[in-house]
């Protein structure tokens, strides 16, 4: 049984108060057309989920951050945990984005830690996995894959049934060069094959140079439950175009 369309927005390092009230209200108003068939979403920069949080409260809009540690509290400088996610009514968090992996060096086994850690606040973990342009041509686009999903699916299947998986192929990550849905589908039906029984219905999101004008043929693909949009979230009426195409 499928779960609702998912279209999550990651804003990656971008915004301020005013441009963010200006975003928010586009993207809430626009919020009334989608009629709740599709859960709309937003990954915010940490200062702003209180911000998030007050602006979004009775708009149908969820909220959430882009990172998370694995630890609940101690001496980790600058690192945000769970807990303080739960207090902002966080919904979501993006863990082992290609972003954080690549330029933070987080690996396969910190990123199950951290999804673990979201999950034990009741925080639904979006786990992005996806490979380089090398290995696909290499053709290790599944090897990869299963090798980053490996710790995440040992957290056993109580926890696997309560994640998002979101698929961004790092080679079509605000490149402007979107896999194309074949492509796509190719690696979400691989994922769905690796979930547990009791899990085969969590959501499967696409991300990576979505648009209002690929959306519709990505969401018409069997195994493509959502997406998680970086460059086009920043644009309430691209964003919430894409969402209406759920
Ligand atoms: C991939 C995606 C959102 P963009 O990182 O996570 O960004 O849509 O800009 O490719």
């Amino acid at each position: 049984s499928r779960q609702k369309r998912v279209v999550m927005g990651n804003w990656k390092m971008n915004g301020s108060l005013s441009s963010n009230s200006e975003l928010i209200a586009g993207i809430a108003q626009r919020m009334s057309q989608i009629g709740g068939a599709t859960d709309v979403a937003v990954c915010v920069p940490f200062p702003y989920l209180s911000q998030a949080a007050d602006l979004l409260k009775d708009s149908g809009v969820s909220w959430g951050a882009q990172d998370v540690s694995a630890r609940e509290s101690g001496a980790y400088t600058g690192e945000v945990s769970a807990p303080m996610l739960a207090e902002f009514g966080c919904r979501w968090v993006l863990v082992g984005h290609s972003e954080r992996r690549s330029l933070h060096g987080e690996s396969d086994a910190e990123v199950a830690d951290k999804a673990a850690a979201a999950l034990s606040k009741g925080i639904t973990p979006v786990v992005c996995v996806g490979e380089s342009l090398e290995e696909r041509d290499a053709g290790q686009v599944q090897a990869v894959i299963e090798r980053q999903l490996k710790p995440v699916l040992a957290l056993g299947d109580d926890a696997v049934a309560r994640l998002v998986i979101a698929y961004e192929p790092v080679w079509a990550i605000g490149t402007g060069r979107s896999a194309t849905p074949e492509q796509a589908q190719e690696v979400h039906a691989f994922v769905r094959g690796l979930l547990p029984a009791g899990a085969k219905g969590i959501p499967l999101l696409y991300g990576g140079s979505v648009k209002p004008d690929n959306a519709q043929v990505l969401f018409g693909m069997q195994d493509i439950d959502g997406a998680l949009v970086g460059g086009a979230s920043l644009v309430s009426k691209d964003f919430m175009a894409i969402a209406e195409h759920g």
